[in-house]
């Protein structure tokens, strides 16, 4: 593979030159140009940077000695090619970095990396690229740094010990986190002698050698790890379930789940159940008059509860669960939670259809009895208002 660096600080990328990148270039695995940009200036400044038009603080990237670096180093007049070499820009404002890509830029032969500084690029040097060659606009995180160097570093490392020959064991590439393929779990917890360290004691699991007993705490810490530091990773429904207070934002997400909870409700009640009928700017406007908890699972509602005061007694309402996730506990954590949250209350009331035989066990089962039977104003419903004291 050949990979060549376009900077204004060459110095940065001497690390390559060391460990497993270093001897991937010593045994020729890796060919490694490092090139300063001010070698394509003609002013005696050699000016690489200028202000910005529109204004605005710092200095921007000149185009100018990108694209005669980009002439010496692709040679005149390329196109983008599936076999030719390929640019990656280091900007904040790129796709993430990850090791999916690191995988896919270790089977190019060609890598150009531009790292900028200032504020950045002159945006007419990407857009003149892509009509040169292959290029992508790549971030390594969401934090600011002050250059592309110090993530060229890191983008050029996790590609380099992915290319074939450069680590000597490919076998260990498939256990890490992160690797195609993987189970997206971090790593498990590692240990070495001594067997015990300022009290710390490695996990007597792996002193008894039965290997499949190993694998197995291996995996479960690697899940807990992940459970606990990195939760996206897992499956969704291996998430956690986020339950929180729901904003104006959630208004769409929630007319939608109460239609969807309440149509088992509306097959028994009625369809003119308020449930049923309210159009999303009533749910809408409601979300302020009342405390609204959304429970959320990968991002996903998967079901909310709200509660209002009314004197000292705390009206619960609108408790629901999105259809295939009713059945796992989560009606029962939502109404603890708006139970939870009745500060200044004595007492919780709420109410639910007189033949809704499942709700009226759910809420027996929670500690709620029956105050009364009425006739719901809106819907002409049966219905029971269901109430138990709190504390
Ligand atoms: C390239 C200039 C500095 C960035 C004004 C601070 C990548 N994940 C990442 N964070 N930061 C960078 C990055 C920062 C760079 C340049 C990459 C060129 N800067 C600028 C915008 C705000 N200064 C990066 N990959």
């Amino acid at each position: 593979m050949r990979i060549d660096v376009l900077t204004l600080f060459p110095d940065y990328l001497s690390p390559l030159r060391l460990s497993l990148v270093g001897r991937a270039i010593e045994t020729g695995l890796v060919e490694l140009g490092v090139h300063d940009l001010r070698t394509w200036t003609h002013d005696r400044h050699r000016t690489v940077d200028d202000t910005p038009y529109g204004g605005g603080a710092g200095m921007v990237l000149r185009p100018e000695p990108w694209g005669e670096a980009l002439d010496e180093l692709l040679g005149p007049d390329t196109a983008p090619d599936a076999d030719g070499p390929r640019l990656i820009l280091l900007t904040p404002s790129g796709r993430p970095f990850d090791q999916a890509l690191a995988a896919e830029l270790a089977d190019e032969r060609r890598l150009l990396f531009g790292c900028g500084r200032y504020e950045g690029f002159d945006a007419r040097i990407a857009e003149h690229a892509r009509t040169r060659v292959r290029t992508d606009e790549v971030s390594v995180g969401d934090y600011v740094l002050n250059g592309g160097e110090v993530a060229a570093l890191a983008v050029i490392e996790a590609v380099v010990r992915l290319v074939p020959g450069v680590i000597g064991n490919p076998e260990s590439l498939t256990e890490e986190s992160h690797a195609p393929g993987h189970d997206r779990l971090l790593e498990y917890p590692v240990y070495t002698k001594p067997p015990s360290w300022r009290g710390l004691d490695v996990p007597a699991e792996l002193f008894r050698g039965h290997h499949a007993r190993i694998a197995a705490w291996r995996q479960e810490q690697a899940r807990a790890r992940t459970r606990e530091r990195r939760p996206d990773l897992l499956p969704p429904a291996e998430q956690p379930v986020v339950v929180a207070e729901a904003g104006p934002g959630d208004a769409g997400e929630l007319f939608t789940l109460q239609r969807a909870a309440y149509l088992a409700e509306g097959r028994l009640q009625g369809w003119t159940i308020p449930p049923l009928v309210e159009e999303l700017a009533e749910v809408a406007a409601e979300l302020p008059h009342q405390l609204v908890l959304t429970a959320r699972q990968a991002g996903r509602l998967i079901g909310s509860v709200r509660g209002r005061a009314d004197g000292d007694t705390w009206r619960v309402g609108r408790l629901m669960v999105v259809p295939d996730r009713q059945g796992e506990g989560l009606g029962s954590r939502l109404l603890a939670a708006i139970e939870a949250r009745a500060v200044g209350c004595t007492r919780v009331e709420l109410v639910t259809g007189a033949a809704s035989t499942h709700n009226l066990a759910f809420y027996a089962r929670h500690g709620y009895t029956e105050l009364r039977r009425e006739v719901d104003p809106a819907s002409g419903v049966a219905v029971v208002v269901l109430g138990k004291p709190l504390g």
